[in-house]
């Protein structure tokens, strides 16, 4: 059977395009697309120094055959709108997708997306043979997306009968607050029970099929994400006595504005203070490199994979996450915020056409993947993209200091990430700025010191002009601010 569906899939391709070969003959010298999403993954990894005990040998060789994006930030410290930003080309700002929405309901009630092309759709569109497996839009991708799906399994598991550690609930109101899947722990007893090892699989037996047209494939890893669950054996790789805690301070928050600290309430997620006094931090942490490392594992046998396929050296090859991650840092272990630990995630492209062992420091933006790829495979540019290609960065060996991150969590509330400093402004103009050379915990609001005023009138120019309403479909019940500010800004 195996050996009678390529023929079939050979003879309907061959009677789809028999009437244009030559056209076909250009379509092929586009290189291919490897386009790897690792869930909740901060920049814990090797090649970003962002923690002495991350081990991430995959990712690292990657970066050192590609480029690195240390300073990358999410246009939104949220699964949804991030990848619903990634997969639009367009920032929340605009489409008023700020909380979760289905992926088939990304286009619908929507005059900024109803006719946009996903980024996979713009391949597809462009004579791509379009593959996805995973969480790559925020669960899977929209219906009929993909020429071929590979799905993606439900949740985050596998799950133990009961919970470890963490309830998920924390102290929160049951009523109130959704229930957090955090916990950690290791657990199952084999890579093989994963479904990011699944996912790798099904993208390796596919790097070695033949193709006639350029493809996209899209792999979405689950984990880092919670919980913090992988075989002891990735545990048993950061042991418990090394390890080294995210910095904290415990009056941190005393000069944040109002907005800031409703965000930051989140009692089902473990609290700073309560993972010191039951002496889980490490604990937490541990589990959190263990993950890491386990991702960085399967991403490593994807890259063989390519590496030992004919399309070693046609594939351009990106990998990023969503956002990234706390662990501790201002009070919680959840993403959440606009905060740097929050926003901060890796970026990296590599393969055709991409300057080997660069790493960029200039802020930079997950929006931006998509024009950058276009570029890289030589397709037409998208004239509905918001982010900037960042092909030019790449190549060039200039010194570029006009590039600046902008992440949106809700309406109206906003971080500006330039190089110096970190602006943020909440919907009531309340703000925060940090001074990101001198002071990278960011534990100093610079916001009321007159001797900043400039900077706070530069960031401000920065910012998105338009803020759409929430779009109907898009909403973020775990945090009651967010279903308040919804309910009230759809009103005015
Ligand atoms: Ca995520
Ligand atoms: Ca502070």
């Amino acid at each position: 059977m195996s050996k009678i569906i390529p023929w079939l899939f050979f003879g309907f391709v061959c009677l789809s395009f028999g009437g244009k070969p030559e056209q076909k003959g250009v379509e092929i010298t586009k290189p291919n697309v490897l386009f790897i999403a690792v869930d909740d993954l901060n920049d814990w990894l090797g090649c970003m120094d962002g923690h002495p005990n991350a081990i991430t040998p995959n990712m690292d060789k990657l970066a050192s055959q590609g480029v690195l994006f240390t300073n990358t930030h999410c246009q939104a410290p949220l699964c949804g709108p991030s990848r619903a930003s990634i997969m639009t080309g367009l920032r929340p700002s605009s489409t008023g997708i700020y909380g979760m929405i289905a992926d088939d309901e990304i286009k619908s009630d929507n005059k900024a997306t109803a006719d946009i092309q996903f980024l996979p759709e713009y391949f597809k569109n462009q004579g791509y043979y379009t593959m996805g497996i995973g969480k790559l839009f925020h669960n899977h991708a929209p219906d009929g997306l993909f020429d071929e799906s590979g799905g993606r399994s439900k949740g985050f598991g596998p799950k133990p009968e009961s919970r470890f550690i963490w309830d998920g609930y924390g102290t929160s109101d049951r009523e109130k607050y959704g229930r957090t899947s955090t916990d950690w722990g290791a657990f199952p007893a084999y890579d093989s029970l994963m479904p990011d090892d699944h996912s790798a699989d099904w993208v390796i037996e596919r790097l070695n099929r033949k193709y006639n047209e350029p493809f996209f494939m899209g792999v979405g890893f689950l984990r880092p994400h919670v919980p913090l669950y992988v075989p002891q054996k990735w545990f048993d790789m950061h042991p418990l006595e090394g390890i080294e805690l995210p910095p904290y301070k415990a009056d941190d928050l005393n000069d944040v504005p109002p907005v800031a600290l409703k965000i930051n309430d989140l009692p089902m997620m473990p609290s700073t203070d309560w993972a010191i006094e039951s002496g889980e931090w490490p604990k937490i942490v541990q589990a959190y490199l263990a993950c890491v490392s386990f991702v960085d594992y399967e991403v490593g046998r994807v890259l063989d994979a390519l590496e030992n396929s004919e399309y070693a050296d046609n594939t351009v090859i990106v990998l990023w996450s969503d956002h990234g991650y706390r662990m501790g840092e201002k009070g919680t272990f959840a993403k959440h915020a606009l905060w740097e630990p929050a926003t901060n995630a890796p970026l990296i492209f590599a393969g055709a056409g991409v300057p080997k062992g660069k790493k960029i420091h200039e802020p930079t933006e997950m929006l931006s993947i998509y024009p950058t790829l276009l570029e890289l495979c030589g397709l037409p540019q998208y004239d509905r993209n918001e982010g900037r290609s960042l092909v030019g960065l790449m190549k060039s060996n200039a010194d570029e200091s006009d590039y600046v991150a902008i992440t949106t969590y809700g309406m109206n509330n906003h971080a500006v990430r330039t190089n110096d400093f970190r602006y943020i402004q909440y919907e009531d103009g309340l703000g925060e700025l940090y001074d990101e050379n001198a002071d990278l915990e960011e534990y100093e609001n610079l916001f009321d010191d007159p001797d900043y005023k400039d900077v706070i009138q530069d960031s401000k120019a920065l910012l998105p002009v338009v803020n759409k309403k929430w779009n109907e479909h898009s909403q973020y019940t775990f945090q009651p601010y967010f279903v308040e500010q919804k309910a009230r800004t759809s009103k005015e």
